[in-house]
């Protein structure tokens, strides 16, 4: 048993067709991953130093989170179109953040910033651990 051991799942046309994507991914959101510390202290290496990392690094270490890869065309600035601004008061209604957020420090998402961010953020995935809420009851 590995707590870094990773799978491919992939939801096939028939279950995109029939709008079940939703459906699957919140039953692996009752399964999910929750950040080291050490792991976010990585991730936000850019911010250290800043007044609000060390809450940022409590926030995003307490609870779960849902961690995705998504590939295709310009796919690192359509997602943080998708997403809005970091600061949810400018983000415009139809974004994500625009629509769901209250506060910077609390505005739902995350997405990577650049090519460049995205494949340092997605390399972090593979080498630092994770522990999975099955795994959290196992060694309790
Ligand atoms: P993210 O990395 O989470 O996608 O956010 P971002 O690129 O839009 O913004 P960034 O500058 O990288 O900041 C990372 C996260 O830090 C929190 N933050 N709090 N003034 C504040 O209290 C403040 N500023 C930033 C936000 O949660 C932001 O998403």
């Amino acid at each position: 048993m590995s707590v870094n051991e990773r799978t491919y799942i992939m939801i096939k046309p028939d279950g995109v067709q029939r709008g079940l994507v939703g459906n699957i991914i919140a039953r692996f959101e009752q399964r999910l991953v929750q950040a080291t510390e050490a792991h976010l202290e990585n991730h936000y290496s850019d911010l250290k130093g800043k007044p609000f990392f060390p809450g940022l690094i409590k926030y995003m270490a307490s609870g779960p989170v849902v961690a995705m890869v998504w590939q295709g065309l310009d796919a690192v600035k359509t997602g943080r179109a998708m997403l809005g601004t970091t600061n949810p008061l400018q983000s415009p209604p139809g974004s994500i953040r625009g629509d769901f957020a209250l506060a910077v420090g609390r505005n739902i998402c995350h997405g990577s910033d650049s090519v460049e961010s995205a494949e340092k953020e997605i390399k972090l995935q593979g080498v630092v651990q994770y522990t999975t809420s099955l795994e959290t009851w196992i060694f309790e």
